[in-house]
């Protein structure tokens, strides 16, 4: 399903509480594969062909995936950072992702990028950059909900170990950006209600999460089958609950013998997907996303100033794990 900016995005005839529409057309630049011996100006210039692309459907703003420079380099163990360290960024943008920024800025489109962070004082994150149509950086967000493992897990098909090479972000920022009030979350925080509600509290029109999710989990390969359906679950309900739209883009296909999920979907504040991918190559999607429509939840059903019991929840921020009740 690939929607044109043209069509009815499912929200049916209520229109009575947005007051008028604030457009904004997303794109979500789905990538394929990258491999590992693919040169960094070479993604760069694939990222540049999807971003001109999605302009010339009328995109302002584009969403590329999660660590969208390299490939999925967390699938191998390395034992030495020196093995590691060529997969991340010291610098963004850099003399070899320079050309896609210029490109954006000249197009006057915005953008949000995942990539490795390696910063001056030698700290790892898996980041997203988001820029300004004008060329401006909005903000970097680094991956709260960091995934998989720390040590080598040879009975594993492929390593996740992203729990070895990053270390967690500690912020939830929502920004004034492209109109309205713009978020970015990182692949496995997506499958967390906490996100979404941190930026709902912060009134996010609009989040971007890029992802890299091999579709088998060694842990439990009965949830391969629901690959699919748990990345629509959890990002159409975060959508619903919060009044906001997200945008989902993957890095799908095999890539290095591991499938990834593709599946990159636009979903409005009702819940409804308005547009997906249809292959899990480079792709883009588009959607018109009326920012303005989000107050119809917001007001309402999700009126959280009128109906969140705060006092109520307090075990969300006070614990971590389960503690179950006492007794048999
Ligand atoms: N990149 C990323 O966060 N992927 C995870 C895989 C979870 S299994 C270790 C995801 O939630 O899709």
């Amino acid at each position: 399903m690939t929607s044109s900016p043209a069509l009815d995005h499912g929200m049916g005839d209520d229109t009575t509480i947005a007051a008028s529409e604030r457009i904004l057309r997303v794109a979500g630049a789905q990538l394929g594969p990258i491999a590992r011996d693919e040169p960094r100006a070479t993604v760069v210039e694939r990222l540049i062909g999807l971003l001109e692309a999605a302009h010339s459907q009328g995109a302002e703003l584009v969403v590329f995936p999660e660590l969208a420079l390299t490939t999925f380099f967390p699938r191998w163990y390395f034992d030495s950072w020196d093995d590691i360290d060529p997969f991340f960024e010291t610098e963004m943008p850099s003399p070899i992702t320079a050309p896609l920024f210029e490109r954006a800025r000249a197009l006057g489109v915005g953008f949000s990028l995942g990539y490795a962070e390696l910063t001056a004082d030698g700290h790892h994150f898996n980041t997203t950059i988001l820029v300004e149509r004008d060329g401006s950086v909005v903000g970097r967000y680094r991956k709260v909900h960091v995934p998989g493992h720390e040590a080598h897990e040879p009975w594993r098909p492929f390593q996740h170990l992203e729990r070895r090479y990053f270390e967690p972000g500690d912020r939830f920022d929502a920004w004034q950006a492209f109109g309205g009030v713009v978020g970015v979350a990182t692949c496995n925080d997506r499958r967390w209600p906490e996100t979404y509600r941190v930026f709902g509290l912060q009134g996010c029109e609009l989040l971007l999460i890029g992802y890299n999710t091999p579709i088998h989990y060694a842990p439990d390969p009965g949830q391969n089958r629901l690959a699919g359906f748990h990345n629509a679950l959890v990002m159409q309900s975060g959508a619903y609950q919060n009044g906001m739209w997200v945008v989902g883009v993957a890095k799908g296909g095999v890539e290095e013998g591991v499938d990834s999920l593709a599946e990159s979907c636009i979903i409005g504040p009702s819940g409804e997907v308005v547009a997906r991918t249809d292959t899990t190559g480079d792709e883009v999607i588009v959607a018109d996303c009326d920012l303005a429509r989000c107050a119809n939840y917001k007001t309402t059903l999700f009126d959280f100033d009128r109906y969140r019991r705060p006092e109520v929840y307090t075990r969300i921020t006070a614990q971590r794990g389960v503690i179950a009740p006492e007794g048999s």
